[in-house]
């Protein structure tokens, strides 16, 4: 069906436009304030005021005798246990790059400073929206895939309902 295939080229010219293909930006996390449990930052709202996309780098910067990063899933987040961490970073000036969409939770894994504000959620808002557009319309993301390199996909929110039909 050719109206089926436009459709999908300009669609996944849009995903590679403004979710795939960007200029990568590296953003120090709290800036000048960096990755701190004082409350000199809210990392809610310093989040909410960017633009994330896939293939831009966060750099946590602290003293990495009082402060660690976890990358940790969303229940981890919400409870601030960074028991189970996706993954640790303790160099004190650490690189982390979005490499997928989605969600990315970080806290830090010191007693107390979760709790204390030392958390945040980075998130591509616009590349979740195009992702679930597509997965109502029970696409797939071959494309999407060939656009944001060959682990981007957030395979295990894929619905297989939705691949096969
Ligand atoms: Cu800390």
């Amino acid at each position: 069906m050719a109206n089926l295939r436009t459709s999908m080229l300009v669609v996944s010219l849009l995903m590679m436009a403004l979710c795939g293909v960007s200029m990568a930006a590296v953003y120090q996390v709290g800036d000048s304030a960096g990755w701190t449990s004082m409350g000199q930052v809210d990392y809610h709202d310093w989040a909410a005021t960017k633009n994330f996309h896939v293939g831009d780098t966060l750099v946590f910067n602290y003293n990495n005798q009082f402060h660690n990063v976890k990358q940790v899933a969303h229940p981890g987040f919400e409870s601030c246990n960074a028991t189970s961490p996706i993954a640790t970073y303790t160099n004190g000036s650490d690189t982390v790059a979005l490499e997928k969409l989605g969600h990315f939770y970080f806290i830090c894994g010191y007693p107390g400073h979760c709790q204390a504000g030392q958390k945040i959620d980075i998130l591509n808002p616009f590349c979740i929206y195009i992702e679930n557009f597509l997965q109502r319309r029970g696409l797939i993301f071959v494309f999407f895939k060939s656009f944001t390199g060959a682990n981007s996909l957030r395979t295990a929110d894929l619905k297989p309902a939705a691949v096969s039909s």
